[in-house]
């Protein structure tokens, strides 16, 4: 590079000026740079350092009991992508995780045990395992687990929250709740009644940019997921893959974290995909496979796998195989930059 190109970049630089020229090709490249690397949580190996938590902490003391889920590769940001947090949190028989609320979106996948309810926005539900549970942004919401200490089990689910996505915008604040628990003004089953069973009150309308249904029961969505398999075959690319709608206008359930289920018959195996959202899995029944860029991960009940966005992975099932995934898609297709590509073999 010439000397007065370099002297000009140092005479601007104490103004706190800088080329572009140097700089556009990086800041913006031809296609989406992968943040974070693909990775496996195996929940065979995790799942007793979930549990021994219980032994170190309270729910009440931690306020909410968790082990995070953290990209290799974004060591020490609490980050599983570049948008998202994942972590599996654990609550104990006769343990509340206490009452607050936080301008971050938080969705819950229910992976172990029963007896354990969450409350949010004056409505408690019982979480079962394969539930999908909405906690809106600034919603109050408080845990418990009603069964006997020493009796019933623990129960485990994974947390979805989009900390980071909230972190970029400088939109992060949070509320201690005076009680350790919010009340409750709604019976039990009143959001799904109401809203969650292909009707809606007359004269409702959604106030929310969430889905008025908050607790999306396993039972009714594995039902759905087997009866496609028997009306036809599924998507080449993404098996058959179902989203999670809010009912009031048939978007997605929550407003900044796309929420979807697919079930792959055994034998089945998807085409490459790849989609500029960077995606968590938890696989829910069966067995099979995510392969992405050369590595093979398995996947078992519960385990945990993230691809970062725009790298192509493929899915195999050696069982019916059902996986829940999240990511920031729903965001990225807001502000109109959402690409996906269905590859080839
Ligand atoms: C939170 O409120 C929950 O409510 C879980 O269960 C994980 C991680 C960071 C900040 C708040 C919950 C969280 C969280």
């Amino acid at each position: 590079m010439s000397d007065s190109r370099n002297a000009y970049y140092d005479r601007i630089a104490p103004n706190h000026l800088a080329p572009l020229w140097t700089r556009l090709k990086s800041l913006v490249p031809k296609e989406p740079t992968p943040v974070g690397v693909p990775h496996r949580w195996a929940y065979s190996e995790v799942r007793p350092h979930v549990l021994e938590s219980a032994d170190h902490i309270s729910a009440k003391e931690a306020e909410r009991r968790v082990l995070i889920l953290e990209n290799p590769a974004l060591a020490g940001s609490s980050q599983i992508t570049q948008t998202l947090y994942a972590g599996l949190q654990l609550i104990m028989p006769g343990e509340v995780a206490p009452a607050h609320r936080h301008t971050q979106s938080a969705l819950r996948f229910i992976v172990e045990g029963s007896g354990a309810y969450t409350a949010v926005d004056g409505e408690k539900t019982m979480m079962q395992p394969g539930d999908f549970v909405i906690t809106p942004s600034w919603t109050w919401h408080h845990h418990g687990h009603d069964g006997e200490p020493g009796k019933a089990g623990p129960m485990v689910w994974l947390d979805g929250l989009d900390i980071p996505l909230t972190h970029f915008f400088g939109s992060t604040f949070r509320e201690d709740h005076a009680d350790e628990e919010a009340s409750v003004i709604r019976p039990t089953g009143d959001a799904l009644a109401r809203y969650g069973s292909g009707l809606l009150p007359v004269g409702w309308r959604n106030g929310s940019l969430n889905s008025p249904v908050f607790n999306y029961p396993y039972a009714r969505t594995r039902e759905a997921l087997h009866a496609l398999t028997r009306a036809g075959a599924p998507d080449a690319h993404a098996g058959h893959l179902m989203r999670y709608i809010n009912p009031a206008d048939g978007g997605w359930a929550m407003p900044t974290m796309a929420t979807m289920i697919r079930l792959l018959p055994a034998g089945f195996a998807t085409l490459p995909y790849r989609g500029s959202d960077s995606t968590v899995f938890i696989a829910v029944e069966g067995q099979g496979e995510l392969r992405v860029a050369g590595q093979r991960f398995e996947l078992t009940p519960h385990d945990i796998v993230v691809v970062p966005g725009w790298m192509a992975y493929t899915l195999h099932a050696s069982q019916d195989l059902v996986l829940f995934s999240y990511s920031d898609r729903v965001a990225q297709e807001k502000l109109g930059f959402f690409r996906e590509q269905r590859l080839p073999a």
